[in-house]
């Protein structure tokens, strides 16, 4: 019997998954985007943490974050009893935070430019460690000196849910799943928007082990 149609996948070509899913007006998760370039990235990763090791920094409320946190480039993100902010030395160290390595700075330039976002050039990137149990409560990202450039997310190791919300703390929020190898870009119309993490759950992750490391690339200081 012959069939009354070509089937294109008739060779059983693996069919592609749509790779790029909008979950807001200026906003789309890339999945898989970092995956071919894995490895070199936990090889860089591992440098600059020797350097700049991770550390609970705590909030102008006295609280320590449950979340690990470093930085490399030209800013890093910093929190203490004085407050939230940029500084260009890491205060652990009383040096320049490590540089951003290329292979960082070209996948944020590249998945920014897929989400509609061209010539993005971060001058700051947060790295975040998550261990199960580990959580980040809904927040606003507003201590970047501008909100024109978007940010670029890559997130490693266990999977995480997402939470995605409106312009208010108590606006309604969409639940997302990242998973190791994701990549996700926010800007424009929902640059502000109120977002977190929910507890990572337990698991062990074939590359990363007990825990999750989700990187941050900004345009922190001047645009
Ligand atoms: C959505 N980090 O470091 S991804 C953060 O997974 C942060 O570690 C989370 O929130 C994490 O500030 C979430 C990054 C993210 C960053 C900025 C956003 C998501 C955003 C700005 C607007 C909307
Ligand atoms: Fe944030």
């Amino acid at each position: 019997m012959q069939p009354t149609t070509f089937d294109l996948f008739a060779d059983n070509e693996p069919v592609q998954q749509p790779r790029a899913e909008q979950i807001g007006e200026q906003s789309w998760v890339l999945r898989g985007f970092a995956l071919p370039q894995v490895e070199q990235l936990l090889t860089e990763l591992e440098a600059i943490l020797a350097a700049a090791p991770l550390r609970h920094m705590v909030t102008p409320g006295g609280f320590s974050m449950s979340v690990g946190t470093s930085s490399c480039g030209q800013l890093g993100w910093i929190t203490d009893r004085s407050g939230y902010r940029y500084s260009s030395v890491d205060p652990l160290s009383g040096l320049a935070w490590p540089s951003m390595p290329a292979v960082f700075a070209d996948l944020a330039h590249e998945a920014a430019e897929r989400a509609g976002f061209p010539g993005f050039q971060a001058d700051s990137c947060l790295i975040n460690q998550y261990v199960p149990g580990a959580k980040m409560s809904l927040h606003q990202d507003k201590d970047e000196k501008g909100y024109a450039a978007p940010i670029v997310s890559l997130s490693l190791g266990l999977p995480a849910m997402f939470l995605f919300g409106g312009f208010e703390r108590s606006d309604k929020s969409q639940r997302i799943p990242l998973l190791h190898g994701d990549m996700v870009v926010w800007g424009g119309v929902d640059r502000l928007r109120y977002h977190g993490v929910l507890p990572i759950k337990p698991g062990h992750h074939p590359l990363l082990g007990e825990r999750r490391i989700n990187i941050t690339f900004r345009v922190a200081g001047d645009q």
